[in-house]
């Protein structure tokens, strides 16, 4: 999509700090990190929020889910954890939309969240 940032950063067109990518997904470092780790997971394909997803995103979900915990070990985070985050909607305090999961961690979370 045009003017979306995270498609921006997608197809390169704004740089970011990559961490991995495939054919569907993309994770990179969050520009202004909340937690010794942050980093945001987001499907290549523009989807705006978790409300517009349909069937045949499934599997790039599932992808996101899957890089998530697989990084969180590489990464050495599988002792103390993590927290996989989707904000949805205003309330929520989604910013950006395009659908991305943050994954912070590295200092303990409070709950429930403010
Ligand atoms: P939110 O869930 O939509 O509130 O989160 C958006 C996040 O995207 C937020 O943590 C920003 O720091 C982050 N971000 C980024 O990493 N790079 C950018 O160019 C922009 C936002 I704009």
């Amino acid at each position: 999509m045009q003017d979306c940032i995270f498609c921006k950063i997608v197809n390169r067109e704004l740089p970011s700090d990559v961490v991995y990518e495939n054919e569907d997904i993309l994770v990179f470092k969050d520009i202004k990190p909340e937690a010794p780790v942050h980093l945001l997971l987001i499907p290549k394909k523009h989807i705006p929020s978790l409300l517009d997803l349909s069937e045949e995103d499934a599997g790039v979900i599932g992808q996101i889910q899957l890089a998530a915990s697989r990084l969180a070990r590489e990464m050495g985070l599988a002792e103390r954890g993590f927290r996989l985050v989707n904000n949805c909607g205003r309330d929520s305090g989604q910013v950006v939309m395009h659908v991305h999961y943050h994954l912070l961690a590295g200092r303990p979370f409070k709950w429930p969240p403010g």
